[in-house]
């Protein structure tokens, strides 16, 4: 299959030519959608990667295995309810992720808090006594998009599936701050430190993951022990994880064991170097922006099968919009490479300011080849832009362009 996604650099060559041949009106068609799969889609690749012990329980037929620690959920997988769920939920260590066994007696977790009035160490069963909040938050991987970057970046070349929204329950940590005495004076960031085993050897400031976010993320974060209404599992950061809504995958720190109101932000190469939003060929410093605050952004997920094609007469074209820090207001989508847009509807509920909504458009298509792009406006007025803003790591690629796809329709 000549599919632009495994092959982005072909992809320019192919968004020419698609003409918008019939549009109109919703018809009352509905359920039938006409999209006709590939049964040669439906086999799993040959040569694909076998997922690793600890996220065995995820959906292999959802998933593409780039590694043991970077698993990506395809985009054909997403459904058009708002929760992904859990076992379609991508994967991202840095890290090898900590014994199993820290799973097994949830409430014998401990976190150490410091940088608060009166600094001490909490059990989660203790936690769960302080407050209990949920949140419908986008969790999403900053390379997310990074296929498209031209200069090839290092890193995994994740497409659209390092993301989802899904349900994190837990206690906010406002909550936790008011019990032990407010927030120390002076301090400007929350620090959180996940629970990896440091590879012996190694300088721990090189791969420790230890994540700063500003003070103000204080508001919404919550530390979490339930994923979409069940045990945190390990593979997301169980049995207890920092969760900072709007903000970008990897302040949300899994297997979290210290939390720390600080005066600096982290030490630790991932949040000095890593993760900065640097000009393609410089290195990334401190001085370059950290990856904190997500952008708005959206991408269609049906019909999208591995040769792209549906059947002439009504499509539903639907896909997630997801608006960063703030609500999404529209989402149109275009299906001839962005000459023309029309206004696609939200469906399900919303779910809140840092939850995605899925969106809709039916539109009646005569056979031929089709350009389907789709872009965000959030409630702050942030438009998705048609190109992404280069940058060395190729992380927050939000351009509406490198999102589409071909749709041959027949
Ligand atoms: N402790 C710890 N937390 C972590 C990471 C990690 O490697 N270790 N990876 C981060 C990154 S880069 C992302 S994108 C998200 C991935 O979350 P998920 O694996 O639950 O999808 O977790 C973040 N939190
Ligand atoms: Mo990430």
């Amino acid at each position: 299959m000549t599919d632009q996604l495994s092959n982005p650099g072909r992809r320019r060559a192919m968004m020419t030519g698609g003409s918008l041949v019939a549009l109109t009106g919703w018809s009352g068609l509905a359920g039938a959608d006409g999209v006709r799969v590939d049964p040669a889609a439906k086999k799993t690749a040959s040569g694909a990667k076998a997922l690793p012990d600890y996220a065995q329980w995820k959906d292999a037929d959802a998933m593409i295995v780039h590694s043991a620690n970077t698993i990506e959920q395809k985009r054909s997988a997403f459904g058009a309810s708002t929760i992904t769920p859990s076992d379609r939920l991508y994967v991202r260590n840095n890290l090898n992720p900590p014994d199993a066994s820290i799973v097994q007696d949830p409430d014998a977790w401990m976190l150490e808090v410091q940088g608060v009035g009166q600094p001490r160490s909490l059990s989660l069963a203790e936690l769960k006594t302080l407050g209990l909040q949920s949140v419908t938050m986008v969790l999403q991987c900053s390379g997310n998009g990074r296929a498209w970057f031209p200069h090839g970046p290092s890193g995994t070349q994740w497409t659209v599936g390092a993301a989802g929204c899904v349900v994190f329950t837990g206690v906010p940590v406002k909550a936790v701050v008011q019990a032990l005495g407010g927030v120390a004076d002076g301090m400007v960031y929350m620090t959180g430190t996940g629970g990896e085993i440091i590879p012996e050897g190694l300088d721990p400031k090189t791969v420790m993951i230890e994540r700063s976010v500003p003070l103000e993320a204080l508001d919404n974060a919550i530390l979490a022990w339930e994923l979409n209404g069940e045990a945190l599992p390990l593979a997301h950061g169980g049995p207890l994880r920092m969760v900072v809504p709007g903000y970008m995958g990897v302040n949300n720190v899994k297997y979290v064991k210290q939390l720390a109101f600080t005066k600096d932000q982290s030490p630790a190469k991932i949040q000095q170097t890593s993760y900065r939003f640097s000009p393609v060929g410089v290195k990334g410093t401190p001085e370059f922006p950290s990856l904190w605050e997500m952008p708005v952004n959206s991408w269609i997920t049906h019909p999208f099968e591995p040769g792209q094609s549906a059947k002439a007469g009504r499509v539903q074209i639907s896909g997630v919009a997801l608006g960063g820090t703030h609500e999404v207001k529209q989402t149109e989508v275009s299906v001839d490479g962005g000459k023309t847009w029309l206004q696609a509807s939200y469906i399900g509920p919303d779910m809140g300011p840092f939850a995605w909504r899925t969106f809709t458009l039916g539109v009646d298509l005569k056979p031929g080849k089709y350009q389907l792009v789709s872009r965000t406006t959030n409630a702050a007025g942030k438009v998705q832009p048609e190109h992404r803003e280069e940058n060395e790591r190729g992380y927050n690629n939000n351009s509406w362009l490198d999102h589409g796809f071909e749709l041959e329709v027949v």
